[in-house]
Formats: structure tokens, C-alpha cells, sequence
């Protein structure tokens, strides 16, 4: 097994997401920047890669991969390490079901609705756009509620231990308790607000911190 390539930018949260699976398993990476801000994403190189023009895609031993979810499970099965997706039927389901609430409804909202607006536009000597991030807000405190409320007593989003779902939000949530609206906003959310202040602690996370 060689080492992966990640193709994006290190502030990208999904590109997050990928090197902080690999970071959890102790595998070798390297990244290729794609730098989507510059229009990186459309050049004919990337566009080859990926069709959308979206980052991360990864290329491991000849394969390439692109789809977040998909290159989360594909390095789990491939790649050694510990093991980030649940047996039991039950709390893998769950994983899943975080993964795709954060995709269908969590991303949009907290990171292009607030983060950008707050953290990003201001770096690009923009104006936020304060409509936009009051639409986002109410939509991103139902995504949390609802995770909040699956991820029941438990430690992790899907159970007892550490697993992709925990990997997929934590990079969105970390740009969202940057900005004040998201600070404000998770401390509504006790048990989610448990988990953020262990996550955001783990080695992965340290290792993978964005420079804005
Ligand atoms: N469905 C894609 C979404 C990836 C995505 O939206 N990535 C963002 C960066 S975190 C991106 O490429 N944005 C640039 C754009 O939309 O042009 C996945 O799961 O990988």
C-alpha cells in the first residue's frame, strides 16, 4: 500500500475530512494543492480528475477517487489502522445517516451560509453577506439539533467510538465555532458541545488546522 494523494486545498473542510481519516489511521499523504479559491477547480488538470470541478479527489496505488463519503469508506477498507467504520448494523447505520444529513443539509448553511461569510469574504476583502447568513442560521440550528438528537448519550456522533461520521462534520463545525453566530449557537446544544470540546482537541485536528 503506497501513500494517498489528496488533491486540495488545506482549508478545504472536505479535504479536511480525508487527510483527518488518514491522520486517524497513521497513514502516509500528501497534498496536491488545488487552490478552488483561485479557480483551480476548472482547470482542464482538475476538471480531468473531477468533473464537478469540486476538491478533494485522492489517487491511491493507480486509483483515483473523488466523492467525500466514498473516499472515507474506500481508505477505511483499504488503508490499515484503526478501524473508522462501525460493525454493529445499528450504529453504522447512523454514521451514515450523520454523513448524509451533514452533505444534504449541514454544509451549505454552516460553511458556505456562515463560515465563508464570516471568516472567508473578509480575508478576500469582502462584505459578508448578512442576508445570507441570517437564512443559514435558522437552517444550520436545525441540522445540529437534529445530529444532537441522534447522537443520543453517546460519546461519538454513532456510538461509543470514534468513526467517519465524527470525521465528516468536525472540519464544517470547526469554521462555524470560529465565527460568533456558531459560538453562540453551540452552546444551545449541550451534548454536541461535549463532543466539539474533545474532538477539536484530538491530534488530528491539531495536525490538520487550516491557516486562514
Ligand atoms: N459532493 C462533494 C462536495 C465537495 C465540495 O463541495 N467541496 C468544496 C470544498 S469543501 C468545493 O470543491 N467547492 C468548490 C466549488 O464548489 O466550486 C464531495 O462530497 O466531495
Amino acid at each position: 500500500m503506497g501513500e494517498t494523494t489528496i488533491y486540495g486545498p488545506a482549508y478545504s473542510t472536505y479535504s479536511r475530512t480525508v487527510r483527518l481519516v488518514l491522520e486517524e489511521k497513521g497513514a502516509p499523504y500528501k497534498m496536491v494543492e488545488v487552490d478552488i479559491l483561485k479557480g483551480d477547480g476548472q482547470s482542464p488538470a482538475h476538471l480531468a480528475r473531477h468533473p464537478y470541478g469540486k476538491v478533494p479527489t485522492v489517487e491511491l496505488d493507480g486509483f483515483s477517487l473523488y466523492e467525500t463519503g466514498a473516499i472515507e469508506r474506500y481508505l477505511d477498507d483499504a488503508v490499515p489502522g484503526p478501524k473508522l467504520i462501525p460493525t454493529d448494523p445499528k450504529q453504522r447505520a447512523r454514521m451514515n445517516q450523520i454523513m448524509g444529513l451533514v452533505d444534504s443539509y449541514g454544509y451549505v448553511p454552516i460553511v458556505h451560509g456562515v463560515a465563508v461569510n464570516r471568516l472567508v469574504k473578509p480575508i478576500l476583502g469582502q462584505k459578508p453577506d448578512e442576508a445570507e447568513i441570517a437564512k443559514a442560521l435558522p437552517e444550520a440550528e436545525k441540522v445540529l439539533a437534529e445530529i444532537e438528537n441522534l447522537m443520543g448519550q453517546n460519546p461519538f456522533l454513532a456510538g461509543p467510538q470514534l468513526s467517519l461520521a465524527d470525521l465528516h462534520l468536525a472540519p464544517a463545525l470547526a469554521y462555524f465555532s470560529m465565527t460568533p453566530e456558531g459560538e453562540a449557537m453551540l452552546k444551545k446544544f449541550p451534548r454536541l458541545s461535549e463532543w466539539w470540546s474533545k474532538m477539536k482537541d484530538r491530534p488530528s485536528m491539531a495536525k490538520t488546522a487550516p491557516k486562514l
